[in-house]
């Protein structure tokens, strides 16, 4: 389906045909404009960038890259083509049509859920915002900003799903995403991960690798809806989510490499002084975001989510290709627990475990991607791996919350957790001397010292490409 782009608002919805959606939306329109002026990328508004903009919804050539100024970007609204005769393929409603509108009784769950899900999304934006400053490339400056207006994007699509199914409360919760914010203290995002600062840019390649990755995992859950739009919709974000965890994945892997040829050409360990991040912080880094994200699939047993399952609302992960009966009522699903002084497998519902299946896929997934980070590390020579700490350590939310676990796993007192915890998370220390790495580099074709150049440049573009320019 063509999108269109005439209307103020881009949009492959007809919304020309919808007077009073169009009009709430083009309402909500300047506010996200004053919100992105203010809590947006911090500078460069008048630059140009060299993005990608979405110009069609087909799995094929959805792409057009080209210079553009952020403020003027053409956000708007774009699903995936729907899928001709779609049906809600789980829980109790399975088989029948899925849903055009919002069923009656589930609309407060629902609503619910798109809230989260938009407010992670400036949130992001709200956290990265001040990295423009200390880019350590052009190369890395266009992606970072490319990200941010998609997050941008993503919180238009849970507003326009508010504005076009849920009335009057809709607009309110499409305004309410534009007043909390990041760490705020008294009107903070949502969910923990999304408070906590990215004040650097090992932080920024963490986040997108691990806590987009969240994204990713739940947007194919909520895919997987009866409720038609917010599948579509999700469907849609996901194609642009890779982009956001391919930008974690090869920044973490350029960085290694980078701390690799130091170690190797200096036969040390000792590299910060040489300007490169050694890989005993990486790790730490990487305990940290990793333990964040892992939270976000909430609590192990869950009702919440047993009930979202039942009444067709959240899936699981690649729901259609499980060969089940999409019901679970009688099924039972191994979740870990604390057990004595460790931990052990205990079966439980299926229905009442699925955030723990889902964080399952999910741990999977990330240890994938460490793997082969990995590589690149043994690729140099260098004797080192680096490994996903224990699920239980460092949690704030679940039954493991209320224990003190190192990353091996091992449950330990607080005493121990106070006298160690600053050899598993980053330190102020550390986190100083990350910061002190981040100075602007923004010389075409140049890259700061603590990271390499990428393989290859976007859109088949040089690594010495202008990304942003005057
Ligand atoms: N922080 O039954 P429980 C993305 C709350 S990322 C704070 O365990 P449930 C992106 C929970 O809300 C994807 N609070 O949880 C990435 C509940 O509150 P109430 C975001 C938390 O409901 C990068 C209580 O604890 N999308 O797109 O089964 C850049 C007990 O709840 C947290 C979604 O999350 C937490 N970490 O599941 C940009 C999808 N965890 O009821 C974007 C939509 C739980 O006591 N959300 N709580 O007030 C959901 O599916 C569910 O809300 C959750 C929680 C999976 C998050
Ligand atoms: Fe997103
Ligand atoms: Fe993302």
């Amino acid at each position: 389906m063509a999108i269109d782009y005439n209307s103020r608002i881009p949009n492959n919805v007809n919304l020309s045909d919808n007077r009073r959606l169009q009009r709430a939306l083009e309402d909500w329109q300047p506010k996200f404009l004053d919100w992105w002026g203010d809590m947006g990328p911090a500078g460069f508004q008048a630059r140009e960038a060299y993005l990608r903009t979405a110009i069609s919804v087909d799995a094929q050539g959805w792409a057009n890259f080209g210079y553009v100024k952020m403020p003027d970007y053409r956000w708007g609204i774009f699903l995936a083509e729907p899928e001709a005769e779609r049906k809600v393929n789980f829980g109790d409603h399975k088989g029948e049509a899925a849903w055009q509108e919002v069923p009656g009784e589930y609309r407060g769950v629902l609503r619910r859920l798109i809230v989260t899900q938009g407010d992670t999304e400036p949130a992001s934006v709200e956290q990265q915002r001040l990295l423009g400053q200390t880019c350590p490339s052009l190369y890395d400056l266009r992606n970072l900003f490319q990200i941010n207006v998609e997050e941008g994007r993503h919180l238009w699509a849970m507003v326009y799903l508010l504005d076009a199914y849920f009335g009057r409360d809709g607009r309110e919760e499409a305004e309410a995403l534009l007043q909390r914010r990041s760490g705020d203290a008294d009107k903070p995002r949502i969910l923990g991960a999304f408070n906590e600062a990215t004040p650097d840019w090992l932080s920024f390649f963490m986040f997108t690798f691990f806590t987009d990755r969240d994204g990713k995992f739940q947007l194919a859950s909520l895919a997987e809806s009866g409720f038609d739009p917010l599948s579509r919709t999700c469907r849609f974000m996901l194609t642009e989510e890779a982009h956001h965890m391919f930008v974690g994945e090869t920044g973490i892997s350029r960085v290694l490499q980078r701390t690799c040829e130091v170690m190797r050409d200096f036969k040390t360990d000792d590299v910060r002084k040489h300007g490169v991040i050694d890989l005993p912080t990486m790790q730490k880094y990487l305990n940290f975001h990793f333990s964040v994200s892992v939270d976000l699939f909430g609590s192990e047993l869950s009702t919440n989510a047993a009930n979202y399952y039942t009444m067709g609302i959240k899936g699981r992960f690649d729901e259609t290709r499980i060969t089940d009966d999409h019901k679970l009522s009688d099924a039972s699903y191994r979740v870990l627990e604390a057990h004595g002084d460790g931990f052990r497998e205990k079966e439980e519902a299926a229905l009442t475990a699925l955030n723990e299946r889902l964080r399952d896929d999910y741990v999977a997934d990330c240890a994938r991607g460490v793997m082969r980070w990995n590589q690149v590390i043994k690729r140099a020579g260098i004797d080192f791996e680096l490994k996903l700490p224990h699920r239980a350590f460092h949690r704030q939310i679940g039954q493991f919350s209320e224990l003190r676990v190192d990353p091996q796993g091992k449950i330990i007192s607080q005493a121990e957790w106070d006298a160690k915890h600053h050899q598993w998370l980053p330190t102020d220390e550390d986190r100083l001397f990350v910061i002190s790495l981040m100075k602007p580099v923004t010389e075409i074709g140049k890259y700061a010292n603590w990271i390499a150049p990428p393989a290859r440049g976007i859109n088949n573009m040089p690594v010495d490409f202008e990304y942003v320019r005057a």
